[in-house]
């Protein structure tokens, strides 16, 4: 079972909670949801976990939910899930695929119109157009349209994956290549290396003398469901999940023009080949044609075992794969004004993160404490953190009672600060050994930016705050003016430096925002305010394209990776790569500096 279809599942146990009794079942309800969700977005699939014994790694998937799959995974059902589902229509379940359509509409649906147990999602279409939906009571004809149009988005919505799952998946698959002696090397490619925020299909470069064999061992990789085509250098396989894998095999002497074909893009190899042309030579897979006079047949093949190699035969310096996308690389490499990118060990610190601790905020909480964030942070080896948990909730609070949870935060904050100062010290009194440790915990704070772009928290509550992060989490979609207006007024305040997640875009899920970008970029530049990364693989915003806008500009970013686990904080990985698609270097990024330089940055 893969983790799409678990994750299926257990929306399928939350709706049959919710349609048997909602109000008793409410809490679980909320847990299979999440579950769901995270189970969704784990980058391994969760069967491996369990044979691993290590299901209780995956955030959200309580002991209980694990023991129902467990069951799952040693059996094949769980006769629980069974039990919570019974006498409810399996079609229903398959409608809820459709967005807009819950629990009790699909019900509904699926109980009073006859509805295929194939296909179901096609069988409803087809009585929608027969104008079946808007006979039914409760629904019209302005219901029937929605869920019209809500199927044909379905339709032409492609699954792309997320990276941290495509990664896992391609890691899984260079181990098992590794398992053959023939296989000298094996390199994901393809989109994968320039990582884009969403991957289609994996490609995988091998470097071997023995392609053949090569190959026959690769379609045997053991998740294969089935073998797409198989040739004499390249083959392809379909693994859970409905994801392709390509593998392009090709001797050592000649690995590094696969390397390059390989990793495209598609347009920066159309235009790689348009300035060799110019030159007089022609590329491939294989390596660099060239002409040459007097020479019988004229064009003589040369092999390059490295990429670096293949790009300096072409007069060029070696691109890193993250710019090969058709947006000037090919002019910067040929006057050496590639940009120096951001590297993970440029960063010292991460500016979003939630921690347990609790102020009965508007959104969740994390799930790790505050002790625990710190001994990940120093394990990351970072100098500086922030914590920035959402704002107290409005709706349940008064403003005084805000302002105590802000000042209950800053106590036990103040309190960290002083234990952290004590031990840095001892650290470095007698054995002179420098071990890196976090050195300071900044209290921050995530607040809402309502729609009138008035902020989440009465006015004085600034003063607990060293800094704060706005953002938009409800009210999408006004017009491109009013939410320019509400986020230039959200940032107005002294105390706000971080624009977080701010196109609050979800991948696969939701388009981000329209926002003036050069009213944001113009303001951020002259008001010192700073547009957040946020490495969050679901969100991956700014998207690079703006990052790269942003870094023309000479707007400074910062990185965060809204880590709600410990676990989470391992995602900065996934904004360096937003960052270095969008050309960002270390100056253009704010948590690169040493802690004393940030805190000046910060007034
Ligand atoms: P994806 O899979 O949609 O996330 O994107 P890519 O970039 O991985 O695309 P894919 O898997 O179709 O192809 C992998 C690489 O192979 C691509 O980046 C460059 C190379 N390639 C594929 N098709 C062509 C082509 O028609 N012309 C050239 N020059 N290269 C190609
Ligand atoms: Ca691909
Ligand atoms: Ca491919
Ligand atoms: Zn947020």
């Amino acid at each position: 079972m893969s983790n799409l279809e678990i994750a299926e599942l257990l929306r399928a146990v939350a709706a049959s909670y919710q349609l048997k009794d909602e109000e008793k079942n409410k809490f679980r309800i909320i847990a299979y949801q999440k579950a769901a969700d995270a189970v969704e977005h784990a980058s391994s699939e969760l069967k491996d976990l369990w044979d691993e014994g290590k299901l209780d790694e995956v955030p959200s998937v309580g002991k209980s939910i694990g023991k129902h799959l467990g069951e799952i995974f040693r059996r094949g059902r769980s006769e629980h899930f069974e039990e919570v589902m019974k006498g409810l229509p399996n079609q229903m379940f398959e409608l809820m695929a459709i967005p807009g359509i819950g629990a009790k509409t699909a019900y509904k649906l699926a109980t009073e119109l006859k509805i295929s147990k194939k296909d179901s999602v096609g069988s409803l279409e087809k009585l929608a157009k027969k104008g079946k939906i808007a006979q039914l009571q409760g629904f019209g004809k302005d219901s029937e349209k929605d869920i019209l149009e809500s199927i044909a988005g379905v339709k032409v919505m492609v699954k792309r994956h997320l990276l941290p799952y495509a990664l896992q998946l391609a890691n899984d698959i260079t181990d098992w290549l590794y398992g053959n002696k023939l296989v000298l090397r094996a390199d994901p490619l393809g989109s994968l290396r320039r990582r884009t925020s969403t991957v289609g299909d994996i490609d995988i470069g091998v470097s071997s003398n023995n392609p053949e064999a090569v190959l026959e061992h690769f379609i045997h990789f053991p998740k294969a469901q089935r073998v797409l085509e198989k040739g004499e250098r390249t083959a392809s396989i379909v693994v859970p999940g409905n994801i392709q894998v390509d593998v392009m095999v090709q001797s050592p002497y000649a690995y590094g023009a696969l390397l390059q074909h390989f990793t495209g893009s598609k347009h920066h190899n159309i235009a790689l080949r348009e300035y060799a042309q110019k030159k007089g030579m022609s590329l491939s897979e294989y390596g660099i044609r060239t002409k040459i006079q007097n020479y019988k047949p004229k064009l003589k093949m040369y092999q390059y075992s490295t990429e670096e190699e293949f790009y300096r035969a072409l007069g060029l310096e070696w691109i890193p794969a993250e710019l090969r996308e058709c947006t000037g690389e090919i002019e910067a490499s040929l006057s050496e004004k590639l940009p120096n990118l951001l590297e993970l060990k440029d960063i010292k610190a991460d500016l979003q993160i939630h921690s347990s601790f609790d102020i009965e905020t508007s959104h969740d909480l994390g799930e790790s404490s505050m002790r625990e964030v710190i001994e990940k942070a120093n394990k990351l080896g970072y100098e500086y953190i922030a914590f920035t948990e959402h704002n107290p909730s409005q709706s349940k609070h008064s403003d005084r009672q805000v302002l105590e949870l802000l000042k209950r935060k800053k106590d036990v904050i103040d309190q960290l600060n002083y234990s952290l100062v004590k031990t840095v010290k001892k650290s470095m009194q007698p054995a002179k050994v420098f071990v890196k440790k976090v050195k300071k915990v900044f209290n921050a704070l995530e607040i809402d930016i309502r729609p009138s772009g008035k902020l989440s928290i009465p006015d004085n509550g600034f003063d607990y705050l060293d800094f704060a992060l706005v953002s938009i989490h409800s009210s999408f979609r006004q017009s491109k003016k009013e939410m320019t207006n509400r986020v230039i007024n959200g940032l107005s305040h002294p105390k706000v430096k971080i624009f977080a997640h701010p196109t609050a875009r979800k991948l696969n899920e939701r388009e981000g925002i329209e926002l003036d970008w050069e009213v944001i970029f113009e303001f951020c530049l002259n008001e010192k305010k700073w547009l957040e990364i946020n490495a969050d693989p679901m969100r991956l915003d700014l998207p690079d394209f703006l990052v790269r806008e942003a870094v023309k500009k000479g707007v400074k970013l910062t990185l965060g990776t809204d880590a709600h686990h410990v676990q989470a904080m391992e995602n900065i990985q996934f904004g360096i790569s937003v960052a270095r698609r969008g050309w960002a270097t270390l100056h253009d990024v704010v948590n690169t500096r040493p802690l004393e330089e940030f805190e000046k940055m910060l007034y």
